[in-house]
């Protein structure tokens, strides 16, 4: 998160730390890899360019996830059953990078809600953020352009940018399709996204408290520059896939 501040624990219970196993002398440890979002006691709204070469048995999903390095309170950790990525996705042009991780049960149940992990609801079908809506990003992702993730849970506030300003040739010039979602500061960069954010959601908050995954953390070029927003998976267009495959 580029321009951001640390999160208060507890403050975005949905988000979740994907990490890939790996083998050390000291034996096997994961490290943080992707975000994502909890969208149902045992499925995980991500990027599907997050899972580009992985399968079930290479990730753990941590909820409840705070300082990365560190065993916080409340945290969760589930192996992976499933991956489900979106069959029309496309590495080229990055449309459809959305996906979902079905947590492994124990004991035949997943997560347990609790004050540190919690659902965030999805949006209606089609449902459409006005230009100039606030948002809210959060990650474990680099402050900066090929800098390294952060310990700590950042956050920032970013503003919906229309899809037409986001086409303009000096941004990305007809590329973004009604599957993507621009957000950030248009004029000015300086709060975006970036990398180890991807697969992380893009909230809005209502004016009763409640939270909407409204986008998943995709591409973008560098970090918070301007005319370069930060483009989302616009969740609200894979709103019947992801009900489709909740099964
Ligand atoms: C990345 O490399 C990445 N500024 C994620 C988000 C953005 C750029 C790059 C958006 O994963």
């Amino acid at each position: 998160i580029v321009g951001g501040q640390p999160a208060r624990q507890g403050s975005r219970p949905w988000i979740v730390s994907i990490r890939k196993k790996v083998q050390t002398p000291l034996g096997e440890q994961t490290i943080h890899d992707c975000g994502g979002a909890l969208i149902a006691p045992c499925w995980v709204l991500t990027a599907a360019h997050c899972l580009i070469r992985r399968v079930a048995s290479d990730l753990r999903v941590v909820l409840g996830e705070y300082k990365l390095d560190k065993k916080d309170e409340g945290e969760q950790i589930f192996d992976v059953e499933r991956l489900v990525l979106h069959a029309e996705w496309s590495l080229e042009n990055n449309n459809n990078d959305i996906a979902l991780i079905k947590l492994m049960p124990k004991q035949g149940q997943c997560v347990k809600e609790t004050t540190y992990v919690r659902r965030v609801c999805l949006p209606e079908a089609e449902e459409d953020l006005k230009a100039g809506a606030n948002c809210d990003i959060a990650g474990w992702g680099s402050d900066r352009h090929n800098g390294p993730s952060t310990q700590v849970l950042q956050e920032v506030q970013v503003k919906v940018i229309g899809r037409e300003r986001c086409n303009e040739p000096r941004a990305y010039s007809g590329t973004i399709t009604s599957g993507m979602l621009c957000a950030g500061n248009f004029e000015r960069g300086g709060v975006d996204s970036c990398q180890g954010d991807s697969g992380g959601p893009l909230t809005t908050m209502s004016d009763t408290n409640t939270h909407t995954v409204q986008g998943v953390v995709s591409f973008g070029e560098g970090c918070g520059e301007r005319y370069k927003p930060g483009v989302y998976a616009r969740v609200s267009h894979y709103v019947p896939w992801i009900k489709g495959n909740l099964v």
